[in-house]
Formats: structure tokens, sequence, C-alpha cells
């Protein structure tokens, strides 16, 4: 089948429904989650905070718009490289100069909601990974990794979301896997992409310090992961393109079939 003969059969097959476009973006508003770490680390990234600057009215009687207070690595968002000191270095490693290929990839999904129901620090470690490929095939190299904890219902409230920093991720030997399988990153569905127990691993932050300084990618507050296959998806993750930026909130879709 040509190039062309492919994306038709897509916009066929997206017209007739038989693939479905899942949302994998959580609301992002004055209640969406954000990290909060021990003061030791430093300070804080603020809540999301929407201005006003008209609502057809005297401030502009014909149309409504605002601006936005918005960290980078606030709700459903992107980690850049530049993001972890272990990737400052590398060329072109903020969100204006990734390149666009990047940003469609399929997606290898290792659901682990059984164990993070027994346990909310469960960590994913290499052999896990393992023995997911031993039931559904090798990672490829270029996918993306999601790690599904169906955790995501939590991100109603900061409470349950944050759990008091219990929360699950990858091992440090789960991440060192990946890379070697040359994934382009990691997804999760906590409010960052390591574990809330990741400070103390050695190295601390994982996903973070080994996934970024090989210039690959993190996916953090992903929602609707327990509606992905383990593998045959496609996900389209494009950070908006902020000069410098380490990382950005976005709109992350799956194409899948339906099931
Ligand atoms: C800064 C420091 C530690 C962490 C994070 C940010 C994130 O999770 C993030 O959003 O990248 S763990
Ligand atoms: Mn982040």
């Amino acid at each position: 089948m040509s190039a062309a003969e492919s994306l038709s059969s897509v916009a066929a097959a997206l017209a007739s429904g038989a693939i479905e476009v899942i949302d994998l973006t959580a609301p992002l508003g004055p209640d969406t989650p954000v990290l909060h770490l021990p003061p030791e680390f430093g300070r804080n990234t603020p809540a999301f905070r929407m201005n006003e600057i008209s609502a057809y009215d005297a401030n502009g009687p014909w149309w409504a718009w605002g601006w936005m207070e918005l960290g980078e690595h606030t709700g459903t968002h992107f980690d850049a490289p530049a993001h972890w000191i272990s990737g400052r270095d590398r060329p072109d490693n903020t969100t204006d100069r990734l390149p666009a290929r990047d940003f469609v990839a399929p997606v290898c999904v290792i659901d682990c909601s059984a164990e993070v129901a027994a346990d909310p620090d469960f960590v994913l470690t290499a052999q896990g990974v393992r023995a997911w490929e031993a039931e559904h095939g090798e990672i490829p190299a270029g996918a993306w990794v999601f790690m599904r904890s169906d955790w995501y219902p939590r991100n109603a409230s900061a409470e349950t979301f944050l759990n008091g920093g219990h929360t699950p991720g990858p091992s440090v030997d789960c991440i060192r896997y990946l890379v070697e399988k040359n994934v382009i990153g990691w997804g999760n569905e906590c409010v960052g992409t390591d574990a809330g127990m990741a400070h103390s691993f050695d190295p601390p932050f994982p996903a973070h310090h080994l996934l970024l300084e090989q210039g690959r990618y993190g996916l953090a507050s992903l929602v609707n992961l327990d509606r992905l296959p383990p593998t045959g998806a496609l996900v389209v993750a494009a950070p908006l393109k902020i000069v410098n930026g380490t990382g950005s909130p976005l709109r992350v879709i799956a194409l899948a079939p339906r099931t």
C-alpha cells in the first residue's frame, strides 16, 4: 500500500468509526492538581489561573478572551529534555526545537492497575516490562511506554491525586531498560512521570534523569489509559512551541481500533 493509500484508509476508518480517537488529557483549570515538592527542593509551580480580558462587555463588546497563568509542568503535560539537568546540554532540547516527527508514535500500555490498587507506591521494574513483553511482544524502538495504573480518576481532588507523595511510577532499572529499547518516552497517570518516592531512588527521579538525558520525553497526568489496547494505538502528543520551553501542557490523543 502506498503512503497516500495508507492515509486515506486511516481517514476512511476515522469517518466510519472503525478507528476511535481517545482523549488522554485531563481538564486544565484552577482545580488541576499541581506537584508539591518538599521545601528542601526549592520553589513549587503555581496553580493554573485564568484572567479575564473581556466578556462581551465594556472591555470588549463583541468578544470574550482571557490570559493564563500557567506552569509549563501543569496537568497533562510534556517533559522536554531541557527540563532536567541531565538533558540541559543536549542540542535542540526545548519545546520550540523538537522535531515534529516525534509528536506521532505508537504506544505500549503496561497495565499495573491491580498492583497499584494493592500498593500506591508500586514501582514497575524491568522485570515487569519483560513479563509484559513475553505476553505482548517486544517494545519497538520509537514507541511510547505508558504505565496504566487507573490513578487518573483521583485527579478530581488534589488530596487523592497527590496522595501525600505515595504515587506509582517506574524503577531505575525499568527506565534503563526502556532507554536501551530506544523508546521515545514514558507516560504516567500521576502528577509527574516519576513515582512519588522517586526522590529517594539512585539516581533520583529516574524517568526525568535517565530519559531526558538521552533526549527522550515524558508525559504526565494522562487519563483514559484503561481505554487503550496494550499495543496497536497511535499517540499524537505535540507540545506548545514555547521558545526555550522545558515542557508544556498539551492535548494528548490516541488513535485506536474501536473495540
Ligand atoms: C520538578 C521536580 C521534580 C519533579 C517534577 C518537576 C515533575 O514531575 C515534572 O512535572 O516534570 S518530579
Ligand atoms: Mn513535567
